[in-house]
Formats: structure tokens, C-alpha cells, sequence
């Protein structure tokens, strides 16, 4: 056939990535990014292409598909995937897409199947991707064996589950390593979900995680979380008192006693694990800082266990605590819409309504959420302004910040550098 190959066609994107590129070289350090990354079409696509399918994200929790063919799915930007546990016990992956004409294949966010089976024409999948069916007229050299579901890289840790959308994933595994022996005392087996909430945000994805990076804002915002939380988490942070630091001592005291790790540990500025204590006398982020759960997450024998905080960029923050664990996920909408979900996990045998209610469990991280969201909102607008110029962090009180936009600029940057895709 003598077709010209979609390949072949330009690249929409070319002058897009050399002035990225050349925006991110010339960036001053220490300040927000120039307008284009916050608003513009071209540059949201190129952190599709470049950071959300080639680095590892968040996607869910294990407990979320706890049986065999139990089953989620996920947008990233404009690819469907689909979680999904196989007959084997493990979890699996793929793109959400079937081999036939490319139908969406389950349309349900989360549900269980015995196989996966094509609203469109019936195409028939085992749950580890192989073609089973597929009609009775494809011919009789039709090979069901190259029409398997396409795979997508999926590793578990935790009970916390990544996806990675490229052909050559950037290592992880000394993170999943530590976040595994962090998890142990949660027995991540034994949870489950509680309450979950989505929100859509009218604000670029990376102003809701420079926004979740710092806490500059906690004071004139977040009246609920500051019931429960310490605006600093490292003793060596200069805004931690002496009152601070001798709680911290105490308690990671009673932690090692408890065996539960706590130290803080980094992986390159993409993920950061640390147990912090709440305010003295405080357990929980609940809205009297007492249990929102009576029965215990894991092996945990004390309510006050802090709260362990695990960063993984780009899409997700967690707080671990004694009675109940809170993970979020960031998932981009367009330049400036992006969804975030929050899930409240509690001990899988606690019961609603006698151990926990849901309502005061969700309370604080809600009113949280959505003080959040306006202030991200506020940001993009004022962000679309032809008067916004870049602006300086303190380094100090967003450094966290710093690290996120210097993870992405690292990342954006080295993958702009490997050849630009081809289109299939
Ligand atoms: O608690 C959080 O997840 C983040 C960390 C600091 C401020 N912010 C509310
Ligand atoms: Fe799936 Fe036809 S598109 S069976
Ligand atoms: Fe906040």
C-alpha cells in the first residue's frame, strides 16, 4: 500500500516544545512559571504527552478492586484505562480501548465482571487482556492472539496502585520499597474505602498541587484542617519552634515503641514520606481532633499515631493516620480544569454508622477541599491576566512549592529531549 504513514505527518507540537524547552532554560528559579504553562492549549497538551503519559501516577488503591475481576477506571487526559484484578490475584492494567473499532470497553468507574466484554459488538477479553471472542464471521485466519487488550505499566505497593503510560518507565521500585514498609502497619489488605468525593477545579492541575505544597495560606484559609494540623513537618524546617520539636521527640518515642517508621525520606524531589505529629493532644484530621473511626487501621494499637504524609508527584498527597487515611488524586481536565478525588479509608471490619459516619469523617478535608479549590481558582485568574509576570517563592514557606516546580521542569525537560512521539 502506498499510503502516506500517519507518522509521518508534521508534528502539531514541534514549535510548542522548542519554546518550552527554551521557557524552561531561561525560567527564573525560585518563581512561579511564565503564563503559557498555566493556560495554554499547546503547553497542556505537552504535559500530557510528556509528564502524564511518561511518568508513574497515581491511580487508585488495591482495596478499591479487592476481588478477582473487580474492576476501575481512569481518564488520563484523553486515554481511558481500565484496573482491573485477574484471576491470578494480581492487578493488571490496560488501555481502556477494544481491538475491534476502538469502543470504550467499560464505561462503569468501577464495578466486577468475569470477563471484559465490548458494549459495542461483544469482543470478549480475559481479565489479563487476551482476546477470548470475537464474533463468529472475522474469517478463519482471524488471529484472536494479536488482539489482545494493549497493556499499560502497573506496579503495586502498599495498597497503593501506579500506572505508567510509556514504553520505558523511569525507575521506581526504592520507593515502592520504602512505601511498602511504611504502609506495613496499616495492613493495606485489610481497608477499605469509606466515603470518596470528586471535585473539578477551574484551575491548571499544577496550581492545585503548588497550592497543596504549602501550607503560606493554611492561616488565612483553613480554619477546620488547622484544628488538627502543624503548618511544618521537619524539625529541621527554621519555622519549627522548640515546643515542636520536643513534641516530635516524645512522640516518635511512643512511634518506635509501636514500631511504625517515621523518619523522613525523600526519592529525588518526586516523593516525600514523613510521619509528623498533629497538634498536641490532637489524633485525627476530624473537626474535634478526636478518632473519626473507633476501630483502628491495621495493627495499630493507639489512635495517635500522627500523621505518616506521602508525596508523589504529579498527583497525589496522603495523610495516614491512627483511626483513618485520606488519599488524594490529581487528575488533569484541560489547561485550566482539573479533577481531584479524595478517598477516606478506614479498617475494612469498622462499621458505618457504629464505628464511623461518614459525614463527620469527610468533613474537614471537604471544607478543606473546597477553600482549596477557590484558591486555585482565584490563582488562574488572576494568572490569565496580561498583567501576571512571574512571582517569587519564599523559600521558606514554599519550598515545597520549589520542589515541585523543579521536579516538573526536570521531567518536562528531559522528556521533550527523547524524540517526539510518532502518532499511530
Ligand atoms: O495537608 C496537606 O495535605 C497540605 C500540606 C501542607 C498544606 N496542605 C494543606
Ligand atoms: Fe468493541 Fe466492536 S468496537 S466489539
Ligand atoms: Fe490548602
Amino acid at each position: 500500500m502506498d499510503l502516506i504513514a500517519t507518522h509521518e505527518l508534521d508534528d502539531p507540537l514541534a514549535k510548542a516544545r522548542e519554546a518550552t524547552a527554551d521557557m524552561l532554560q531561561a525560567r527564573a528559579r525560585n518563581f512561579s512559571l511564565p503564563q503559557p504553562f498555566y493556560n495554554d492549549a499547546r503547553l497542556f497538551a505537552l504535559d500530557m504527552q510528556e509528564i502524564f503519559e511518561k511518568e508513574w501516577l497515581f491511580a487508585g488503591m488495591t482495596c478499591e478492586i479487592p476481588a478477582k475481576g473487580s474492576f476501575m477506571t481512569l481518564d488520563v487526559g484523553s486515554n481511558p484505562i481500565i484496573i482491573v484484578r485477574g484471576n491470578d490475584g494480581h492487578v493488571h492494567a490496560f488501555h481502556n480501548v477494544c481491538r475491534h473499532r476502538g469502543s470504550r470497553l467499560c464505561v462503569k468507574d468501577k464495578g466486577k465482571v468475569a470477563k471484559l466484554v465490548c458494549p459495542y459488538h461483544q469482543w470478549t477479553y480475559e481479565l489479563d487482556g487476551r482476546l477470548l471472542f470475537a464474533g463468529s464471521d472475522m474469517g478463519s485466519d482471524f488471529d484472536l492472539a494479536s488482539y489482545g487488550l494493549k497493556p499499560v505499566n502497573v506496579k503495586t505497593a502498599g495498597g497503593f496502585i501506579f500506572i505508567n503510560l510509556s514504553e520505558n518507565p523511569p525507575a521506581i521500585d526504592d520507593f515502592l520499597v520504602t512505601l511498602e514498609h511504611y504502609l506495613e502497619p496499616y495492613q493495606m489488605d485489610n481497608v477499605k474505602v469509606a466515603v470518596e468525593s470528586s471535585i473539578v477545579e477551574q484551575a491548571n492541575w499544577k496550581l492545585v498541587i503548588e497550592n497543596n505544597r504549602e501550607c503560606y495560606h493554611c492561616n488565612g484559609s483553613h480554619p477546620e484542617l488547622l484544628n488538627s494540623l502543624q503548618e511544618f513537618d521537619d524539625t529541621e524546617d527554621p519555622r519549627a519552634t522548640p515546643a515542636y520539636k520536643s513534641l516530635v521527640a516524645r512522640k516518635q518515642a511512643d512511634w518506635d515503641n509501636e514500631q511504625v517508621p517515621w523518619q523522613l525520606k525523600r526519592f529525588g524531589k518526586r516523593n516525600r514520606l514523613t510521619r509528623t505529629p498533629l497538634l498536641d493532644g490532637i489524633v485525627s484530621m476530624t473537626m474535634d481532633g478526636q478518632p473519626g473511626c473507633k476501630k483502628l487501621m491495621g495493627r495499630l494499637t493507639s489512635p495517635d499515631m500522627g500523621s505518616l504524609r506521602i508525596l508523589h508527584l504529579p498527583n497525589s498527597w496522603n495523610h495516614f493516620m491512627g483511626d483513618h487515611s485520606i488519599v488524594f488524586r490529581v487528575l488533569p481536565l484541560g489547561p485550566q480544569q482539573t479533577m481531584v478525588t479524595t478517598k477516606w479509608l478506614v479498617h475494612k471490619d469498622a462499621v458505618e454508622g457504629v464505628d464511623y459516619d461518614p459525614e463527620q469523617l469527610r468533613r474537614v478535608w471537604d471544607a478543606t477541599n473546597d477553600q482549596d479549590r477557590r484558591l486555585a481558582e482565584e490563582n488562574q485568574r488572576g494568572i490569565n491576566s496580561k498583567a501576571y509576570q512571574p512571582g517569587p517563592y519564599s523559600e521558606t514557606y514554599e519550598f515545597g512549592v520549589i520542589d515541585f516546580i523543579d521536579w516538573y521542569a526536570e521531567r518536562l525537560l528531559t522528556n521533550l529531549d527523547q524524540d517526539a512521539p510518532t502518532l499511530h
